[in-house]
C-alpha cells in the first residue's frame, strides 16, 4: 500500500527591534505565500487580545509596573497559551508566520540585566521556528520611525542593546537569515520571500523535516 502523509506547515518567525517594519512584512510574506498556494496564518506575540495580553498590554504602555521576572514569566505564558493550536495548525499544513515570538522574549528581558539562560527556560519545548527572518535596523534609523517612544523599551539606548542580544547571543546561523530592513518595503519584502522560499518552504513542506522543539 501506498501511504502518503500529509504536508505539514512550515513555521516562519519575524524578528526584530522596534519600528523595524516587521508588522508590513508579515503581511506581505503571508499575501505572497497564499498566492503561492500555501494556507497561511499569521500570529502575534505578545498576543495583546487574550487575558495575559491584557496585562502585557498595560505594562508596555506604562500603565502598571510589574516585575521583571514575572513580566518575563507572563509573556512566555502568552506564548504557551498557543502553543496546541499552532501544533495542530502546523499538522494540518498551514504555515505559520509569527511577529515576534520567544527570541523577543529573551532579548527585552535579557537587556534589562536578567540572565540569558534563566530567559530561555520558560519557552523549552515550543516548536521551534524552521527559519527566523532578523529584520536588522539601525536603532538611530528605528528612531526616525511614526511612532517611535510610545512604548516601554523604545529608546536607541534599549534598542542597541537588544539588537546584539539578538545578533551576539540568540543568532543561529542554521537557521536565521538577517535581513537589511532599511531599505523600501519592496526591497526588504523580496529578500525575505527569498530566505523563506530556500530555507523554510522547502525543507519543511517539501521535504517534510519534522519540526523542531526550543531552544536549537
Ligand atoms: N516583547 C515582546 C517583550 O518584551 N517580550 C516578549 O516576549 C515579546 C514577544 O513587547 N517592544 C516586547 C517587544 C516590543 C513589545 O511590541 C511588543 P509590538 O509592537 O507589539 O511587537
Amino acid at each position: 500500500a501506498i501511504i502518503t502523509m500529509a504536508k505539514r506547515g512550515a513555521f516562519i518567525v519575524l524578528e526584530g527591534g522596534d519600528r523595524c517594519g516587521k508588522t508590513t512584512q508579515v503581511a506581505l510574506l503571508a499575501q505572497a505565500l497564499a498566492t503561492l498556494g500555501h494556507p497561511t496564518k499569521t500570529l502575534k506575540f505578545p498576543d495583546r487580545t487574550t487575558k495575559t495580553g491584557h496585562v502585557i498590554n498595560q505594562y508596555l504602555t506604562n500603565s502598571v509596573e510589574v516585575d521583571d521576572k514575572a513580566i518575563h514569566l507572563l509573556f512566555a505564558q502568552n506564548r504557551r497559551e498557543a502553543e496546541s493550536s499552532m501544533r495542530a495548525l502546523l499538522q494540518t499544513g498551514v504555515t505559520l508566520i509569527a511577529d515576534r515570538y520567544a527570541y523577543s522574549g529573551v532579548a527585552y528581558s535579557a537587556s534589562k540585566g536578567l540572565d540569558l539562560t534563566w530567559c530561555q527556560r520558560p519557552d523549552v519545548g515550543l516548536p521551534a521556528p524552521d527559519l527566523v527572518v532578523y529584520l536588522d535596523m539601525p536603532p538611530d534609523a528605528a528612531a526616525q520611525r511614526g511612532g517611535y517612544g510610545a512604548e516601554r523599551y523604545e529608546s536607541t539606548q534599549v534598542q542597541t542593546r537588544v539588537r546584539s542580544l539578538f545578533l551576539d547571543r540568540l543568532r543561529n546561523d542554521r537557521n536565521w537569515a538577517v535581513v537589511r530592513a532599511d531599505q523600501s518595503i519592496e526591497e526588504v519584502h523580496r529578500d525575505v520571500m527569498a530566505a523563506v522560499l530556500t530555507r523554510a518552504i522547502r525543507p519543511a513542506v517539501e521535504e517534510g523535516r519534522v519540526l523542531g522543539e526550543l531552544w536549537v
